[in-house]
């Protein structure tokens, strides 16, 4: 399929440590795809689901000891540790390998070696990388075909160069004990190894989009984000596109999708999905920035979607989807999960692959991070921009958490600077479900905390670098957003979901220029009249009481800040301690 020498190279390496019995490169054909598939269905690796009401869609269930990404067993394997930096496990590189390969080495012996090649982002657009996954994994083949843009094209654009990352993908035993995910950013490599579960082995995704691009786009001059990408059209016709960064459970692939209350879809607003996880993000020729979203899918996280709170998501899943440990409902050969609908079946198969009865039953029927992987083009409301090779410019950058006081429901930053600094203060308060202990806040910058492959101060500096070299005029503009303010009994205050919209509305009037705001110590405030409440059921002294800056909670968060910065000592930029000082100043 290739005379590249150095993916060759790479590919022999792989094959000769390993040992497998076949090599299959996976060239994108539709006849190799349902091979694979009718070989993975023989071995129960896929159950095919009623092909009537979800054609093309199979169900997966990994190990009970492989649902989720493992953060401690994550390694940024850069040659000096302190270029991991203190938010990293770090590993050295020589070591690693040595382990890795004793792991690896015969790890496809009486198996299948499949050799992908895929583009994250349209194939030759400048803002794309190539990358190649090795894997043992029918699974992770068709899933790449998924998420990524996979085949001979890939291998054609990137023709005789040496610019493409290097995977190696291997399940082993799914031995937990011997599970890592390495990454040798210096090297272009990422080692996987004794995982099944998607964020561990689709190497395209976390590791390749968020960790090795993140290092890539420092030394490039281009920023990979954990950021979902969409687009406001005003009723003229005019779009906006925003990115946006929010820690896992805030609601992201929702915000993504949004659906307009009736009032503003009556209007002729409409919202454009770009991309739910992830933006790359480059200046363009005329200064302003540009993202596109590298991926070709969504994996999301199956419970808690519905008709409801996601209905776009919903819709994306009913053809060509592959769902990881969801409910099997067996009158009907279909799935279910916990807040798809409050009908759960009766006679069914949890997500353990034990009959399940969701009438009676006491425990789940789908695992929590149970996913689908659906194909973005799916989506009912997929943006018209979405294959576009020069991305689409960005107005604004959106950062958020999950915080039952103290921040707003929104409010702006002053300029690029003051963006990256409430950027870098992002923070959420854990949910009871999730951890046990109510209220733990947890500091999560630019929700990249488990994701940037270098150190973080240097990842901050990155961002006040970017802002220098945009024209003011250029510049996004930043906002923070807060949907899940609660009052004194703990309700939520704020309605959320599609009425997010009146809150987008707003930043697009503050970035056409058309409305005032109120400056606080931590940036502008929206006034409530400002907010349009129409047919909301939310009124206006009910967001005021959520538009309220409380100097004194401020500055105690302000202390909690200046003691998070510590931890990247000399490499905090000088410009973020000078904005957390200002902070502290404004709120006295
Ligand atoms: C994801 C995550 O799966 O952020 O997107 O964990
Ligand atoms: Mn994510």
């Amino acid at each position: 399929m290739t005379k590249n020498k150095k993916v060759l190279e790479y590919v022999e390496s792989v094959e000769k440590l390993c040992n497998p019995d076949n090599v299959v490169w996976i060239d994108g054909s539709e006849e190799l795809y349902n091979k694979l598939t009718e070989e993975a269905l023989a071995t129960g690796e896929l159950i095919k689901l009623n092909d009537e009401l979800l054609p093309g869609c199979y169900l997966h269930r990994t190990a009970v000891n492989d649902v989720a990404r493992v953060e401690g067993r994550t390694f940024i394997c850069s040659r000096e540790q302190v270029n991991a930096g203190p938010t990293n496990n770090w590993w050295n590189p020589s070591e690693a390998y040595e382990k890795l390969n004793s792991i690896l080495k015969d790890a496809y012996k009486g198996r299948t070696m499949y050799v992908i090649p895929f583009s994250m982002g349209p194939v030759g657009s400048p803002l794309a990388k190539i990358g190649i996954e090795i894997t043992d994994s029918i699974y992770v083949v068709l899933n790449m075909k998924i998420m990524t843009r996979v085949g001979q094209n890939v291998l054609d654009a990137l023709g005789d160069s040496n610019d493409f990352v290097r995977g190696t993908h291997a399940k082993c035993n799914i031995d937990e004990n011997d599970r890592y995910i390495c990454h040798f950013p210096e090297d272009n490599t990422i080692i996987s190894v004794n995982s099944g579960y998607g964020g561990n082995v689709l190497l395209g995704k976390k590791c390749f989009a968020l960790r090795i691009a993140s290092f890539q786009g420092r030394n490039e001059g281009w920023m990979a984000e954990h950021m979902l990408i969409l687009g406001i059209e005003k009723p003229d016709g005019k779009i906006y596109y925003m990115g946006a960064a929010f820690p896992s459970a805030c609601g992201k692939t929702n915000l993504a999708m949004l659906i307009p209350p009736e009032g503003y879809k009556k209007a002729g607003y409409k919202v454009w999905c770009v991309g739910d996880d992830i933006a790359w993000i480059k200046p363009g020729k005329d200064g302003r920035l540009y993202a596109i979203n590298p991926e070709n899918g969504f994996f999301g996280v199956a419970p808690g979607t519905s008709m409801k709170s996601n209905p776009n998501a919903l819709q994306a899943t009913k053809k060509n989807t592959i769902f990881t440990n969801v409910v099997l409902n067996k009158e009907n050969n279909t799935v279910w999960w916990e807040g798809m609908d409050k009908n759960p079946p009766e006679n069914a198969v949890d997500w353990k692959g034990n009959d399940w009865n969701g009438k009676t039953s006491d425990v789940k029927g789908a695992q929590p991070n149970s996913r689908f992987t659906a194909p973005a083009v799916n989506c009912p409301c997929i943006s018209s921009e979405f294959e576009s090779t020069t991305g689409v410019p960005m107005s604004a950058f959106i950062f958020g958490g999950r915080r039952a006081k103290t921040t707003p429901l929104v409010y702006q930053a002053r300029d690029w600077n003051h963006g990256v600094f409430v950027g870098s203060i992002m923070s959420s308060e854990t949910t009871a479900a999730a951890t046990g202990a109510t209220g733990v806040l947890r500091r999560d910058p630019m929700a990249m905390l488990p994701f940037c492959g270098y150190h973080m101060g240097d990842y901050f500096g990155h961002w006040i670098e970017m802002g220098s070299k945009i024209p003011s005029d250029k510049q996004p503009k930043f906002f923070n957003v807060n949907w899940f303010r609660q009052d004194e009994n703990g309700n939520f205050v704020w309605p959320g979901f599609g009425d997010n919209m009146r809150v987008l509305d707003w930043m697009v009037k503050r970035i056409e220029g058309t409305v005032d705001a109120k400056e606080t110590a931590i940036g502008y405030v929206p006034y409530a009249k400002d907010i349009n409440l129409d047919g909301c059921d939310c009124s206006l002294e009910t967001l005021e009481s959520i538009l309220e800056v409380d100097n004194a909670a401020w500055a105690k968060e302000a202390e909690g800040i200046k003691e998070f910065y510590t931890k990247f000592g000399d490499k905090l930029p000088k410009e973020l301690a000078k904005e957390c000082d200002a902070l502290i100043k404004r709120t006295k």
